[in-house]
């Protein structure tokens, strides 16, 4: 430890640079009873004087011997801690020479801390890299980036199409209601979709969504045409987890509603779609089909974008994908949400996520997107 520097007389005067420089603020400083005595707690029942001088010189060789950072600091409290005859002494300071002579021992120590400290730095990483079992030039460990999940990717892909087209996003409620998912759609007490076998209830009338087409009611029953949105989400089915089906599982729901719609705006809007995700080269055809809330009801194919038509596997050399359902809306679904069928006309349209991921990627299993396998995830 460096000794406590406190004296009983001064032999010199404080003061920065030379010892002609201390020598020469000594007249003034003798006069100044506050820079050269300090008073000590009265227990001591003494006040002392002290050197400052010897205080910086002992100061800056207790610095200079620091060998760890410790130890600089352990001497950084006893020159220029708060307790330390220093700062006690720049406290009680009450005249300019005083208060210059001593804050010059204080930035000479505060220099030569900051010295030592960034040699004792220097000093230990010398000596780690001088270590042979540790190869600096070896690469950093890695940082593992994160990505959006293949599906989030296709579903924000599709509602940039459909924004640039001027449709809205809607996203609708998971949990639902039978009014919502079955009964406002037109689907009838007999339908399969409503038995407690094919679809999750938490009680009579509250259960999972199965398909995203309650969110054609929420939109109808929100607001009044015209209506061009999307609305894209999860949805729940009691299906037995297969290559091609998952009790969980992604749709999106396309529902424009104005005047003089026909089917004609429906095979417009699905075909722009198909060409924006698929290629400018895809077309569009439609068969008859049946769904309690559309009339005429339709299924659409796509053209094979993997063999250009020409057949191949994945289409089971059809040349046509089956990409979803759609329709036009039936009157009976705009009355029971109020609004008159003899003004408004409308169509819609669902289709399933994962089967454009599956077919885009020709992945041929779909529980690949929840097994959350990150070798296969990554891959996207
Ligand atoms: C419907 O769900 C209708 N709501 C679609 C619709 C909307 C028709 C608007 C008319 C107007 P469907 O049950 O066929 O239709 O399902 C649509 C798509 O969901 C299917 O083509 C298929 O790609 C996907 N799908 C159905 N069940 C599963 C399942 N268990 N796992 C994964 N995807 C499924």
């Amino acid at each position: 430890m460096v000794p406590w520097p406190r004296r009983a007389a001064p032999s010199s005067l404080p003061g920065p640079g030379s010892p002609e420089a201390w020598a020469r603020r000594a007249t003034a400083s003798q006069t100044e009873p506050g820079l050269l005595r300090l008073d000590v707690p009265p227990e001591q029942g003494e006040s002392a004087t002290v050197n400052w001088q010897d205080y910086e010189s002992e100061g800056v060789q207790a610095i200079a011997g620091s060998a760890t950072a410790e130890e600089l600091d352990a001497a950084r409290v006893q020159y220029l801690g708060r307790k330390g005859d220093l700062a006690q002494a720049l406290r009680g300071v009450r005249d300019r020479e005083s208060g210059m002579l001593l804050n010059g021992v204080r930035s000479r120590l505060e220099a030569a801390i900051a010295e030592r400290r960034e040699a004792i730095e220097r000093e230990e990483l010398e000596t780690l890299y001088a270590d042979r079992s540790f190869d600096v030039t070896l690469p950093g460990e890695e940082f593992r980036r994160g990505r959006l999940h293949l599906l989030t990717q296709i579903k924000r892909e599709i509602e940039d199409i459909f924004l640039g087209m001027g449709y809205e996003v809607y996203e609708g409620d998971e949990v639902t209601d039978t009014w919502h998912n079955f009964d406002a759609l037109t689907t009838d007490h007999g339908h399969p979709s409503r038995s407690p076998s094919d679809t999750f209830y938490f009680s009579d009338d509250v259960l999972l969504r199965t398909h995203t087409s309650p969110d054609q009611i929420r939109l109808m029953e929100s607001r009044q045409p015209p209506i061009y949105a999307i609305s894209p989400g999860r949805v729940y089915r009691r299906d037995t987890p297969d290559a091609t089906h998952s009790p969980t599982f992604l749709q999106v729901e396309s529902l424009v509603v104005d005047r003089g719609i026909t089917l004609a705006d429906l095979k417009g809007a699905v075909l722009h779609f198909f060409r924006q995700l698929f290629g400018p080269q895809r077309e569009v055809r439609m068969r008859t089909s049946y769904f309690p809330f559309t009339e005429p009801s339709v299924e659409f194919d796509v053209t094979c974008f993997l063999c250009n038509s020409e057949g191949c596997p994945v289409c089971k050399y059809s040349g046509w994908i089956e990409m979803g359902g759609a329709g036009w809306v039936d009157p009976e679904v705009f009355r029971n949400v109020g609004y008159d069928p003899e003004v408004w006309a409308g169509f819609a349209f669902g289709l399933g996520i994962e089967r454009i991921a599956m077919l885009r990627h020709g992945l041929p299993d779909l529980r690949l997107f929840w097994d959350n396998d990150l070798r296969v995830l990554s891959q996207f």
